[in-house]
């Protein structure tokens, strides 16, 4: 490595055991580039990986470069690069398929089994100083967006795509389960496409009011001696009549529960939160609605559509971000992330070296 060839990698070995370490500043291919990374979020799964090395099926089996909800600048291009040039500003996006396959020759590449997705074991993420991506998932920046607006286009493209999977249309009437970053993007997203009333639940006041900052029209602060009829009847009240989409934005049990017997005779209930692998549903009762059940995986073809939410002013992300930490700080990031305290709902890490608080 040259002298200066600083590319400081946040490293996963194991459980809680997160390493900043120099790693070789790779070199891009032909229809690569070569990222100044500027922008990580952390993730539920990012923290997942962390704290207990696994998520879902997917488990850290050797060291692994954390981190995919990034933005970055172009440094160097491969030779077969058109679209993109130095200095330009992407958002990544972090799986890249295998193009081949059925799913991916017919959109639905979230669905390739064989993608690379950062920071899902085995494949690195890309919370470094450099980071080598194929170019055609990198999406430039317009000149009025941040960033830090760039890293957000990643889990905007959760909600987007947990929207199109409902179908929403205008005046459709939603409940939303959990106001933690998920439920969030996928609130903008329903009333940006339309959706005039939506009522978000969560735990948490502090979530609900951001809830409230980003458009919902009502809330509702879950508490412990509430049971899930209680809810549903509060849900209905509020929204004066079921909702006709629900999502699920908690993958917990309850709630999704509550997503399936709420919704509507001919509505659709989209499951976007990840939890245990076998629930008990109120199936009986969606079969009699004719209630649609959705899951999604991830998105797909999704960036364009949510920059250009951004780009046009229809959807504002700033207000997710509550927390900005350094590369260097990247642990206490972590931690925050992880013990939510201060009441995180976005924790940013800014890769560049040159990045100064504003
Ligand atoms: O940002 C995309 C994303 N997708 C998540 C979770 C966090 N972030 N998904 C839920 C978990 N699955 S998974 O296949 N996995 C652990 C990789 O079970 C991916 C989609
Ligand atoms: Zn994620």
């Amino acid at each position: 490595m040259a002298p200066n060839a600083d590319n400081l990698s946040a490293v996963l070995y194991g459980i809680k055991d997160l390493r900043l370490e120099q790693r070789p500043i790779p070199v891009p291919s032909d229809n690569q580039v070569l990222l100044q990374m500027e922008v990580v979020g952390i993730c539920g799964s990012d923290v997942h990986y962390y704290i207990g090395g696994r998520c879902g099926p997917f488990i850290v089996e050797k060291p692994m470069v954390i981190g995919h909800e990034a933005s970055g600048t172009v440094v160097k291009t491969g030779k077969n690069v058109k679209h993109l040039k130095p200095g330009d500003r992407v958002a990544i996006e972090p799986g890249v398929p295998c193009r081949s396959c059925q799913y991916c020759k017919t959109g639905s590449y979230n669905l390739c089994p064989d993608v690379f997705f950062c920071a899902t074991p085995p494949d690195d993420g890309n919370l470094s100083r450099y980071y080598v991506h194929d170019a055609d998932f990198c999406f430039k920046l317009p000149e009025n967006m941040s960033l830090e607006e760039g890293a957000l286009m990643e889990p905007l493209s959760v909600g987007v795509h947990a929207c199109k999977r409902a179908g929403i249309e205008f005046g459709d009437v939603c409940l939303i389960t959990g106001a933690g970053p998920i439920g969030l993007v996928t609130l903008l997203a329903a009333k940006a496409m339309g959706a005039v009333k939506v009522v978000i639940t969560d735990v948490l006041s502090k979530k609900l009011e951001v809830a409230k900052e980003l458009g919902a029209d009502y809330t509702i602060k879950i508490e412990r001696n509430m049971s899930e009829e209680d809810i549903i009847k509060k849900v209905v009240e509020l929204l004066g009549q079921e909702p006709n989409k629900s999502f699920d934005c908690t993958g917990i049990e309850s709630c999704i529960r509550i997503c399936v017997a709420a919704t509507a005779a001919k509505g659709c209930a989209v499951l976007v939160g990840m939890g245990k692998v076998e629930i008990n549903l109120p199936l009986s009762k969606a079969l009699a609605k004719e209630v649609d059940i959705r899951g999604i995986f991830r998105y797909a073809n999704d960036y364009p559509t949510s920059i250009q939410m951004v780009q046009s002013g229809k959807i504002n992300v700033k207000p997710l971000v509550t927390h900005h930490y350094t590369l260097e700080e990247t642990l206490k990031a972590f931690n925050t992330a992880h013990t939510q305290e201060g009441n995180p709902i976005k924790v940013l890490i800014h890769a560049n070296p040159n990045w100064k608080p504003s």
